[in-house]
């Protein structure tokens, strides 16, 4: 199947033989456009930004690099290739041929996952709007609207799925895609971590690391999906996917390297006065995002998660590479459960324990990035380290909502929690304090004093490039 990147969509989907499908498309196309200029990048429309472009699903050559204006960008529509004669992996249904069209007795089901997906996409976008007007330097302005497109294309990716497939009510959930807002008190965004502030460089790197590793998850369980189009969405999404976790992974290691060189230069953890973030206070910003980002995963007991792996719709994380029987039916897992003693555990049917199994595989993930983070703070022979919190703490999604905990695990009553939750989160005073840090840098070659320079630019290109100009 080849890309074509010369029609108003570039596409890999035959569009141009699906008159009715294009011209929904079409239609839907002007309001996305208007959602972008209203809630996307603030003032970058005339700026010409050194983007990747997707013009195809091979993976050797599938982007194009060059500077490009923002809303001349080529969102476009792309699934990895068919797999021949792929069967569904998991659930009830395994073994049989994969769906090409809905089943029609899940259309609910799938229609509220892909919504749910595509919901998070655009909310990204509008909670780093107003980022552009304070990067760290060129490279790392650049990087944010390489995401911020990209995840522009995601939604363009689930409008897809539900023009293509869910006729009338999906043209209705594509709509409201564009009118629900992240923050917007009437009609938020559905899941509460995207409808949080973004107001510091800290904070987007803390989202790149953590919330679109949920992504990278939430994404690779739905390409295991045995409705074919939604996996061969979530396949090539992920492509992209990799991308915004090394901006974020990167983007830390960078702030963490600065901060343990201004330790040293000045002989003290308390780096505020010389302009840098303090450790501690990176490690609220941790507290502060894993715990959030916890909560996007569902809670541990989910009878729609059962549902989704049953149905064949949302496997585990790798699938496929599992040693198992891929059905579940009968087996069990033990998860944790509160009681008035403290934390108990509790045996239920493994299928309903399925956002927990998602979440502890993205608490591995998310440590590895960590232990990289602390080589750097004990090669500069700094007593101290950066930790994940306790999955108890900060929680409102699931068994844990009920009770508060510190980042260590222990228990605390309310009045406990409301005497030291300042120790454990930003405060007013903590955000004040790294938004004062957040001076635009927009030279090329230069960077911020708050964080280090990247090692390399993007695509053999050095780091005083000029990634975006501005005119
Ligand atoms: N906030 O049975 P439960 C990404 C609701 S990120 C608010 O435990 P389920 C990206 C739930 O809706 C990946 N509400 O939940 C990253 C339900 O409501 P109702 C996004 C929540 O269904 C960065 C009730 O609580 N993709 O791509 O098992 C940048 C009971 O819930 C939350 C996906 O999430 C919450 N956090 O699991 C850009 C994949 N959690 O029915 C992009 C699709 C739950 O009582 N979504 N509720 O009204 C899913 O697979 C599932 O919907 C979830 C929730 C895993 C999210
Ligand atoms: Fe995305
Ligand atoms: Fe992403």
């Amino acid at each position: 199947m080849q890309a074509n990147y010369n029609e108003i969509i570039p596409n890999n989907v035959d569009l141009g033989d699906d008159r009715r499908l294009l011209r929904a498309l079409e239609r839907w196309q002007p309001a996305y456009l208007r959602w972008w200029h209203e809630m996307g990048p603030a003032e970058s429309n005339d700026f010409q930004v050194y983007l990747r472009t997707a013009i195809s699903v091979d993976s050797d050559g599938w982007a194009h690099f060059g500077h490009v204006r923002m809303p001349d960008y080529r969102w476009g529509i792309f699934l990895a290739r068919p797999e021949a004669d792929r069967t569904i992996g998991f659930g009830d249904h395994r073994g049989a041929p994969v769906w090409t069209e809905i089943p029609g007795e899940y259309r609910g089901e799938l229609r509220r996952l892909i919504v749910t997906q595509g919901d998070t996409e655009p909310a990204s976008v509008e909670q780093q709007r107003r980022l552009g007007a304070t990067p760290p330097s060129l490279y790392d302005l650049r990087n944010l609207y390489q995401v911020n497109v990209e995840e522009g294309r995601h939604l363009w990716a689930m409008v897809y799925l539900l023009h293509a497939h869910f006729g009338r009510d999906g043209r209705e959930e594509a709509e409201a895609l564009l009118e629900r807002h992240a923050g917007d008190p009437d009609r938020p965004r559905i899941l509460q971590a995207f409808n949080e502030r973004t107001d510091d460089w800290l904070s987007f790197f803390m989202f790149t690391y953590f919330q679109d590793r949920d992504g990278k998850f939430q994404l690779a369980a739905l390409s295991e999906s045995g409705f074919d189009p939604l996996s061969r969405t979530c396949r090539f999404m992920l492509t992209e996917e990799a991308h915004h976790m090394f901006v974020g992974e990167t983007g830390l290691m960078r702030i963490v390297q600065r901060t343990c060189e201004l330790v040293r230069e000045h002989d003290t953890l308390d780096v505020r006065a010389a302009g840098g973030v303090p450790l501690p206070m990176i490690q609220k910003w941790i507290n502060f995002h894993y715990s959030i980002c916890l909560d996007l995963f569902g809670s541990e007991r989910s009878t729609n998660a059962a549902n989704y792996f049953a149905m064949g719709l949302k496997g585990r994380y790798q699938e496929s590479k599992r040693d198992d029987d891929h059905t579940l039916a009968d087996e069990q897992i033990e998860i944790p459960k509160v009681t008035a003693d403290g934390i108990d555990t509790q045996v239920i049917a493994a299928r309903a324990g399925m956002n927990l199994l998602l979440r502890r595989d993205f608490t591995l993930d998310s440590q590895r990035g960590l232990d990289r983070f602390n080589k750097i703070i004990k090669a500069h022979d700094i007593d101290f380290e950066l930790t994940l919190p306790d999955e108890k703490f900060n929680r409102a999604i699931g068994i844990f909502a009920a009770i508060h905990a510190s980042p260590a695990g222990a228990l605390v009553d309310s009045e406990r929690w409301e005497r030291e939750k300042d120790a454990w989160l930003p405060t007013a005073d903590d955000r004040a304090f790294v938004r004062s840090l957040m001076i635009p840098v927009t030279d090329p070659g230069k960077v911020a004093g708050w964080i280090a320079p990247p090692k390399r630019g993007i695509h053999g290109k050095p780091f005083d490039y000029d990634y975006v100009r501005f005119h």
